[in-house]
């Protein structure tokens, strides 16, 4: 499952020099063939709300195998989010579109990174193709 938090769904439509020019459905599009190429198939899911990405994890539970994430701005903030992630004990690997860690020093810190199986950032939106390939990878070998 691809989920993605708060204002991801404006990508491709504002801040290009920071996020791209792809939307999010070029992503989830793009992402959903990756997979396939695998064998996999791909849920995607966005939210702007904290308890829907929740919900959204617990679905994952009983309908994924693994999760890709890019929390958006509840990585630096959500432990309701890191507490749900650790529940549903599926594979968790984190994605970012800018590198946090050269920006603002309130993106340096991430409440998700420390159960994610790793981390993707600063490769704008073509990280979301290799975290898909490390999944894909994870789920089949496992
Ligand atoms: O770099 C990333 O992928 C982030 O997760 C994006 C979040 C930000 O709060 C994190 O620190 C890093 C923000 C997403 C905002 O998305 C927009 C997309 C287009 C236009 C405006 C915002």
């Amino acid at each position: 499952m691809l989920i993605n938090g708060p204002n991801l769904n404006l990508l491709g439509t504002r801040e290009p020099e920071t996020y791209g020019y792809e939307t999010l459905q070029d992503i989830e599009q793009q992402c959903a063939d990756h997979a396939s190429t695998f064998g996999v198939q791909l849920i995607a899911k966005q939210s702007n709300s904290e308890g829907e990405l929740i919900n959204y994890i617990h679905e994952a539970k009983h309908a994924a195998q693994a999760i890709v994430i890019n929390p958006g701005a509840y990585t630096h903030t959500s432990i309701a989010i890191r507490d749900a992630l650790s529940a549903v004990n599926l594979p968790v690997f984190e994605i970012h579109i800018s590198n946090v860690h050269a920006r603002e020093e309130f993106r340096h810190h991430s409440y998700i990174s420390g159960i994610a199986v790793g981390v993707i950032c600063g490769f704008g939106t073509a990280g979301y193709k290799y975290a898909i390939e490390r999944a894909s990878h994870y789920i089949s070998e496992s």
